[in-house]
C-alpha cells in the first residue's frame, strides 16, 4: 500500500459556520435547523445558541490574521446553506455568496487554501419543514445549491468537501434527537443517510460538470470499534456498520452491509433507495476527510458515565449495550487514544485503494480558556493529544494510508452544538465580552509544526 509519491503533510485548521459565524439575522440569512433547535427548553446544555458566537461573519479579517500566524496551508470552513439559499430553494441570497467570496480572496491572497465544506448541519428550516433529510427532495435541493456555490466559487476553489459527518446529520439528529432537528425516529435516519449519500453523489457530479478539475470529497466521522469484556457481538458489529461500513460500503462498492438492510426496512422498502442511487454513490468522491476524536468502547449496558453525544439511541436495531470510555478522557468524555487514527486511516486506506485521504478534524475539549496575567493560556493537554495524533498520521502513512493534509479542531473555541459553549476545541480562545481572540499554548506549538513542515 506504500505510496512513494506522497507529498509531506499538509497542516490546517477546522470550523464551521453556525459554530463561529453569528450574524443570524444579517445580509438576508434564512433560519436553519439550529435555529431552531437552539429555542427548544433544554436542548443546548446551557441554553445558548450561534446567534453571536465567535462574530466571524463580522471578523473574519481577525480569523485570518490568526491564520496568517499559524502559518498553516489550508483553511477548512463550511458555507451557511441558509446564507445562499434563505429558504433551501431557487432563490439566492448574493449577499451571503460575497462573504464567502471574501472569505476565499482572503485566503488565497495569505496562501492559504480554501476548504469549503457545504454542509456542516445548518439546514434551511424550509426543507426541514418540507420533510428533511428523510425526504429524497432535500438530496436534490442540495445538488441545485452545490451549482450555485459553486459557479460563484469554482474558479478559485479546487477542494471541496460536500457533506460533513452525514451519520451525525442522520443519526444524531434524526435517531437520538439531540442535533437538530431533534427527532426520535430510527427509520428516518436511515432514509436520512441515504439521502445525505445521494445528495453527496448529486452536489459532486455538478460541481465537476462545472469545474472538471475540481476534486470533490466526503467528511465521515468514523472510528475503531472495540468490543469490551462480555460486549454483545451483535452490539459491536451494529455499532460499527452505522457508524463506518454504511458510508464505506457505499462509496467503495455501492451496497449498505447486509446486517443494516436486513434490520432497516428504509433500506430495502418504501422506496428509498431507488435503482441507481447507489451506482451514483460509488466511486464519487474524490478524496474523502477522517474526522476522528476517539474509539468507540462497545460493552454491556451500564449505569454511570457515558461519553457525552455518544447517545446508544444513535443506533437503531442495535441490542443495548453501552459506550465504555476509558481513561484518560476529555471534557467531552471522550477516550484519548491515538492508536485509532492510525487504525481507522488504514481501514479507509483500504478500502478504497487510491483515494487520497484527509484528517479534517481532530482535537480535544479541554477546560482552559483562562487568560493567565501574562496574556498566555496553558494547554499542555491539548498539545499532548495533538502530538500524539500526528505521530499516528505520521505511522498511517510510513504503513501506506495516503493521507495529504491534517486539519485541527478547531482555530477558536465556539459553539459546541448541545453542548452550548461549556466545551472548548480551540487553539485560540475568545473574551466571552469582546469576542477578542487570544492564541493558546497550543497555537504557537502548532505553528512551529506547521512552520516545519512547510520548510521541509
Ligand atoms: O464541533 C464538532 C464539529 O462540528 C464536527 N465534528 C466534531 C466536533 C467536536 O464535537
Amino acid at each position: 500500500m506504500a505510496d512513494a509519491q506522497l507529498p509531506p503533510l499538509g497542516y490546517g485548521v477546522a470550523t464551521s459556520s453556525y459554530q463561529i459565524e453569528g450574524a443570524l439575522d444579517v445580509d438576508g440569512r434564512g433560519r436553519s435547523i439550529w435555529d431552531e433547535l437552539c429555542a427548544r427548553t433544554g436542548a443546548i446544555a446551557d441554553g445558548s445558541d450561534g446567534a453571536i458566537a465567535c462574530e466571524s461573519y463580522a471578523r473574519f479579517d481577525e480569523d485570518l490574521a490568526l491564520l496568517e500566524d499559524l502559518g498553516v496551508s489550508a483553511y477548512r470552513f463550511s458555507i451557511a446553506w441558509p446564507r445562499v439559499q434563505p429558504g433551501g430553494d431557487g432563490r439566492v441570497e448574493t449577499r451571503g455568496l460575497d462573504y464567502y467570496d471574501r472569505v476565499v480572496d482572503g485566503l488565497l491572497g495569505a496562501g492559504i487554501r480554501p476548504f469549503p465544506t457545504l454542509y456542516h448541519w445548518d439546514l434551511p428550516q424550509a426543507l426541514e419543514e418540507a420533510g428533511g433529510w428523510p425526504v429524497r427532495d432535500t438530496a436534490l435541493r442540495f445538488a441545485e445549491y452545490a451549482a450555485v456555490v459553486a459557479e460563484r466559487l469554482g474558479d478559485r476553489v479546487t477542494h471541496w468537501a460536500t457533506m460533513n459527518e452525514p451519520w451525525c446529520s442522520a443519526f444524531l439528529g434524526y435517531a437520538a434527537g439531540v442535533h437538530a432537528p431533534g427527532r426520535r425516529e430510527g427509520e428516518a435516519a436511515y432514509a436520512a443517510a441515504h439521502h445525505l449519500l445521494l445528495g453527496h453523489a448529486l452536489g459532486a457530479a455538478v460541481i465537476r460538470d462545472a469545474w472538471p478539475a475540481a476534486q470533490v470529497g466526503i467528511v465521515l466521522n468514523m472510528a475503531p470499534v472495540r468490543p469490551e469484556p462480555d460486549a454483545d457481538p451483535l452490539a459491536v458489529d451494529m455499532v460499527d456498520a452505522v457508524q463506518n461500513r454504511l458510508w464505506l460500503d457505499a462509496l467503495a462498492d455501492g451496497s449498505y452491509p447486509p446486517l443494516l438492510t436486513g434490520s432497516s426496512p428504509a433500506l430495502t422498502e418504501h422506496g428509498v433507495v431507488r435503482e441507481g442511487d447507489l451506482a451514483a454513490v460509488v466511486g464519487s468522491a474524490d478524496w474523502v476527510g477522517v474526522n476522528y476524536y476517539t474509539p468507540f468502547r462497545v460493552g454491556p449496558v451500564m449505569t454511570g458515565e457515558v461519553a457525552v453525544g455518544q447517545d446508544a439511541a444513535a443506533y437503531p436495531y442495535t441490542p443495548a449495550f453501552s459506550f465504555h470510555p476509558r481513561p484518560p478522557r476529555t471534557d467531552m468524555g471522550w477516550e484519548v487514544d491515538a492508536s485509532g487514527l492510525e487504525a481507522i486511516l488504514l481501514t479507509v486506506a483500504r478500502r478504497l485503494p487510491g483515494v487520497p485521504l484527509r484528517v479534517t478534524e481532530n482535537g480535544a475539549a479541554f477546560p482552559d480558556r483562562e487568560v493567565q496575567a501574562d496574556g498566555s493560556v496553558s494547554d499542555p493537554e491539548r498539545i499532548g493529544y495533538l502530538r500524539d495524533h500526528l505521530a499516528a498520521v505520521e505511522r498511517a502513512r510510513a504503513a501506506g494510508a495516503p493521507v495529504h493534509d491534517y486539519l485541527a479542531w478547531s482555530l477558536l473555541d465556539n459553539f459546541e452544538w448541545a453542548e452550548g459553549y461549556t466545551k472548548t476545541f480551540g487553539l485560540a480562545t475568545l473574551d466571552p465580552r469582546t469576542r477578542a481572540r487570544t492564541p493558546k499554548q497550543s497555537f504557537h506549538w502548532y505553528a512551529e509544526r506547521a512552520r516545519a513542515a512547510r520548510e521541509s
